[in-house]
């Protein structure tokens, strides 16, 4: 009997396929032949990956030529295939903005009214557009939609927006942001049931990584006196570990502590006299 496999889309070459093939790998995950071919071979878990434009992919994944794929939300909410976003991965963040050009006054929402926009999502642009009963021309392009108010063919664009400097350089200004995006797993929704198993094992993976990035290893020497105070500070998965120094009336705190937190904590870490502080990334996190 042959092993039982995933297949998962990713796209093959562009924003997206660094990021996809990076958290694969974190996984523990090998993404080898990838270069020209459709298919590309995976080590370290059951999986076959197929390398796509990330506009195909829901599709794939809707008809089970894929089991599960990788690609920002935008793409699956523009394409709206029967699929489902089972996690958010934290790559490839941007969001769908409205633009207009910088000269022009932005009159809010209604001003949108009866105007030519162009887009390379429209519809997403016209659910939009439904919600607030508005009605728009709208102008579907697939590429460098941003020049299209400056060759006088749009009084608005809505597009993906990252740092700004496209929108920027070709004299636009974002009015409102109508989404934010970024890579999501989704999975097509009957999977059998030794599919499943290995989707959760691979999202199991997955959930580790993302707990590590956002977490840090801290290794500091404390003041024994000062041991209650510094172990409220950062408590750990658990509790800190604590081993005794050399030095009497001293000794070493191990712990786990936030990257968000950890600006603000280290303050309070040094004034209740925590010296030697060291912070370690983490590779894996599991609870
Ligand atoms: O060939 P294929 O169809 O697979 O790729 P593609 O050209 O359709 O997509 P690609 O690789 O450009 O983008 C894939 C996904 O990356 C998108 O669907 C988004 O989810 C995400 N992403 C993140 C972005 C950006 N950032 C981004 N900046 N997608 C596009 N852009 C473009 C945007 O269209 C605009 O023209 O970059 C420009 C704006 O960038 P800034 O930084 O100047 O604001
Ligand atoms: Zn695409």
């Amino acid at each position: 009997m042959t092993e039982e496999r995933l297949t998962l889309a990713i796209q093959k070459s562009g924003r997206l396929s660094e990021g996809s093939i990076d958290l694969l790998k974190q996984c523990g995950i090998k993404v080898t032949n990838g270069g020209n071919h459709l298919k590309a071979a995976a080590d370290g878990f059951p999986l076959e990956i197929l390398l796509l434009r990330d506009d195909d992919i829901p599709q794939y994944v809707a008809d089970g030529v894929a089991d599960i794929g990788m690609l920002g939300l935008n793409e699956v909410l523009e394409k709206n295939k029967s699929v489902e976003v089972i996690k958010n991965l934290g790559f490839s963040r941007c969001r769908l903005s409205m633009a207009i050009p910088r000269e022009s006054n932005y009159g809010g929402r209604e001003s949108l009214q009866g105007k030519r926009i162009a887009t390379s999502y429209p519809a997403i642009l016209e659910s939009f557009l439904k919600e607030n009963n508005l009605s728009a021309e709208i102008h579907t392009l697939t590429g460098s939609v941003e020049i299209a108010p400056g060759i006088g063919m749009a009084d608005a664009i809505f597009e993906i927006v990252s740092s700004g400097g496209t929108l920027i350089s070709n004299g636009l200004k974002e009015v409102e942001v109508i989404m934010q995006s970024e890579a999501v797993l989704v999975a097509r929704p009957s999977l059998s049931e030794s599919k499943q198993r290995l989707l959760e094992s691979l999202l199991f993976r997955i959930e580790s990584v993302q707990k590590a990035r956002k977490n840090k290893y801290i290794l500091l020497n404390a003041p024994k006196a000062k041991l209650p105070e510094i172990t409220a500070l950062i408590p750990g998965m658990k509790s800190p570990t604590i081993l005794p120094l050399a030095m009497e009336g001293w000794c070493s705190m191990h712990s786990v502590i936030s990257e968000t937190d950890f600006w603000s904590v280290i303050d309070r870490l040094k004034a209740a006299g925590a010296e030697g502080i060291l912070v370690i990334p983490i590779e894996k996190m599991v609870m």
